[in-house]
């Protein structure tokens, strides 16, 4: 029998690349509104935080300094660990994401391979997300694998075999799930994903829009970490909009407790990933 872990690593993900205010008003998108809703987030149980960040207009970018500016500012007021998108938006061009490690992240997000994303191609050919991975161990920057289907999975043990583990030694992975064009947010799709994943793996799942609350669910009965916020549902529930970002990860952190698997603190999540203290990866 599988020994279900003692506590939940809480990701909030806030503000993502595809929605404007116009869908919610609460989706912070400035530094402030980010940084503000970082802490509400970190005091209802998020321990890490993946960040997208935006321009003055509102728009998705990748702009360095604006990166490096909001890894300092929610490292000033949070504990939570720093993970940067370096998927950002669809129309991101390669050499930009690969240049967000340049913002000293504690993490970044790695996804594995390209899937159809709405109407767009999510693109990562294996050539990139092979440079990617490598500088990711160079850095020492812990790298989330980002699994959207069950093919990316295939992909991640491909890089682990052909280039080894991630700095630090441990692998990590988000399922992010029920994207139009990846895999289902079912929980038969996270149990199949999930007996892929290598001995040893730490892992995550995210059920975009309504399949949210079916994949946390699936997700904390196979031993999982949560991945919740307004970059992948804008919404509490039916035809409710969410209040803000602290709201989802407070379902999140309430579910986990009720599972006999509280919310793990930034410090506690560190040891999980196998991280050092704050900015010192
Ligand atoms: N915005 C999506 C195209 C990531 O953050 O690494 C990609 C995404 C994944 O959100
Ligand atoms: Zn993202």
């Amino acid at each position: 029998m599988t020994t279900m872990p003692a506590l939940t690593l809480i990701t909030v993900a806030p503000t993502g690349a595809e929605s404007q205010k116009d869908a919610n008003p609460a989706l912070p998108v400035t530094l402030d509104e980010l940084v503000a809703a970082a802490r509400a987030c970190q005091d209802a149980g998020a321990a890490m935080i993946h960040i997208h960040v935006r321009d003055d207009a509102g728009r998705p970018t990748l702009d360095l300094g604006r990166l490096s500016e909001t890894v300092a500012a929610v490292r000033e007021s949070t504990d939570l660990i720093v993970q940067l998108s370096t998927g950002g938006a669809v129309t991101d061009p390669f050499d930009s994401r690969l240049a967000v490690l340049d913002a000293g992240p504690d993490s970044c997000s790695l996804t594995t391979g390209t899937v159809n994303f709405g109407d767009d191609v999510f693109s990562n050919p294996w050539p990139f997300v092979t440079e990617l991975y490598q500088r990711t161990q160079e850095r020492g920057v812990l790298p989330e694998f980002e699994l959207f289907e069950l093919g990316h999975v295939t992909a991640m043990n491909r890089l682990l075999d052909t280039f080894g583990p991630p700095a630090g030694g441990y692998v990590h992975a988000d399922f992010v799930m029920g994207v139009p064009g990846g895999m289902p947010g079912t929980a038969q799709s996270l149990a199949a994903g999930v007996a892929m994943l290598p001995d040893g793996a730490t892992w995550s799942a995210t059920g975009i829009g309504r399949s949210s609350l079916p994949v946390m669910l699936a997700a904390l009965s196979l031993g999982g970490n949560l991945r919740v916020g307004m970059e992948d549902t804008l919404t509490y529930g039916p035809k409710r909009p969410a209040r803000d970002n602290a709201e989802l990860v407070e379902r999140a952190a309430r579910l986990a407790a009720e599972a006999f698997r509280p919310a793990a603190t930034p410090g506690q999540a560190r040891t999980m990933l196998g991280l050092g203290p704050q900015g010192q990866e």
